[in-house]
């Protein structure tokens, strides 16, 4: 299968210019080729990945990924698919999200080498440039009426939009440009929201290369977009009553993202494998057999979630996910867990800290809230509701020691089927 064709297979086209152009480009050439990412945050998340994996699946086929980071753009705002104006962030905060994705992005694209990708930020050519070039130079491409037309801009006519959203388009042009001159960059990829700047940038290249006349050898640039990610049922994908699933561990633990993704819909699944993982054709069609017959096995779920922990964290950290997953769900046993397995897996159940090494096991169920008072935390014991470390306890004169602690640290409560109470020790 040529790129092309593996991209198509896995639905992951949602536009092209001229495709047989493009089709005759990439068989023909290594690419340069870029996507950009603005600084609106600290951090990507899942959505943002699949961008990410199509520019990755770009550079397996040999050719040579640009991600560009927003240090400019990220200071105006890219109305696209927005229905109302941003809100601007001061540069620092900017900056210091910029170098966040960056370290991201850098852990994702394989930047070795002559060939590797490369990382590069618009603040280096848009930051300086005066506004008189900028008018001059870039802004006298751009007919009004075009601009107007652009779904971004059309969109919020009635709701309004900035000076500043509005010329939103011209930057990401300029940069395609730049690129495109600088690095032979001939194609910039996106999702479906980005298929405005995208072309805009064609646009701009081909006026300013008319302009230029005597280099009218390069070649033809393109734009290319994929679709955004959307489930079978219509809700949001990438969203849980937590939020977002981000990249960043300390936002979204191994743990948690393995369970987003362990949790995928029947309905989901395949796409997701196609879309996310590197797997063969071959592979995904075994696995969707499997899911037709097997379903209750989530063999598809579980590979997806392996897959994808792997790729986004690392090798430990899918272990470590797999561990929490089997103590709580699998009947594992909770005493096997590490420190930090226990936190990652018990982020968001009630927890305690106890004063003292040893505490009694009433005192203690009272203490951390897991029962009522006194005489409930007795009864809960003697009906046999009460757990310790996955433990059913019935002793009424436990004290909770030493050889309770797993990992030397933490304490797990449970009461009746499903109440989880974390209880740490100074
Ligand atoms: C800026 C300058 C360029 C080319 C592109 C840009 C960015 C582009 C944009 N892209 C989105 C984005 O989201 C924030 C990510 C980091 C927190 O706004 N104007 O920056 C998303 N993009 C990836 C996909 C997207 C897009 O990074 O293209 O469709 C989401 O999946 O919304 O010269």
């Amino acid at each position: 299968m040529t790129l092309l064709e593996d991209l198509k297979y896995r639905e992951l086209v949602n536009q092209m210019t001229d495709e047989e152009g493009l089709t005759k480009l990439l068989n023909e050439e290594a690419v340069s080729l870029y996507c950009g990412f603005d600084p609106t945050g600290d951090s990507l998340h899942i959505g943002h990945l699949l961008t990410i994996l199509t520019l990755r699946r770009f550079q397996l086929a040999g050719h040579k990924p640009l991600a560009l980071v927003g240090g400019a753009t990220g200071l105006i705002g890219d109305p696209s698919g927005k229905k109302a104006e941003r809100t601007l962030n001061e540069q620092n905060v900017v900056e210091e999200f910029s170098s966040k994705i960056k370290g991201q992005l850098s852990r994702f694209l394989d930047f070795g080498g002559e060939d590797g990708a490369k990382l590069v930020n618009n603040y280096d050519w848009t930051g300086s440039m005066s506004v008189i070039d900028f008018l001059r130079d870039v802004g006298k491409n751009f007919g009004l009426n075009y601009m107007l037309a652009k779904d971004s801009v059309e969109s919020r006519i009635d709701t309004g939009i900035s000076f500043t959203e509005f010329s939103y388009m011209i930057l990401q042009s300029y940069d395609f440009y730049r690129l495109y001159e600088e690095e032979n960059c001939r194609l910039q990829i996106g999702g479906s929201d980005q298929w405005g700047n995208i072309t805009a940038g064609l646009e701009l290249i081909r006026k300013m290369q008319d302009e230029e006349e005597n280099d009218s050898e390069k070649g033809k640039a393109f734009g290319f977009t994929i679709p955004l990610v959307t489930k079978a049922d219509g809700t949001k994908f990438g969203k849980t009553e937590g939020g977002a699933i981000w990249l960043d561990p300390e936002k979204t633990s191994p743990y948690e993202f393995y369970q987003f993704l362990i949790n995928t819909d029947d309905q989901d699944v395949i796409k997701f494998l196609k879309f996310f993982t590197f797997l063969t054709k071959e592979e995904i069609e075994a696995l969707e057999r499997e899911v037709q017959e097997r379903p209750h096995e989530r063999a598809a779920q579980k590979r997806l979630a392996e897959e994808l922990t792997k790729f986004v964290h690392s090798e430990d950290a899918l272990k470590q996910a797999e561990n929490v997953s089997a103590a709580l769900f699998g009947g594992g046993d909770l005493k096997q867990l590490s420190a930090e397995e226990v936190m990652q897996g018990f982020k968001d159940v009630p927890s305690y800290k106890a004063e003292c090494g040893e505490i009694g096991l009433i005192d203690l169920l009272v203490e951390a809230g897991a029962s009522p008072s006194k005489r409930q935390a007795r009864e809960d014991i003697k009906s046999g509701a009460v757990y310790i470390n996955g433990d059913r306890c019935q002793d009424l004169e436990k004290v909770v020691s030493e050889e309770d602690k797993i990992d030397g640290t933490f304490t797990i409560l449970r009461r009746g089927k499903k109440k989880f109470f974390l209880v740490s020790f100074s």
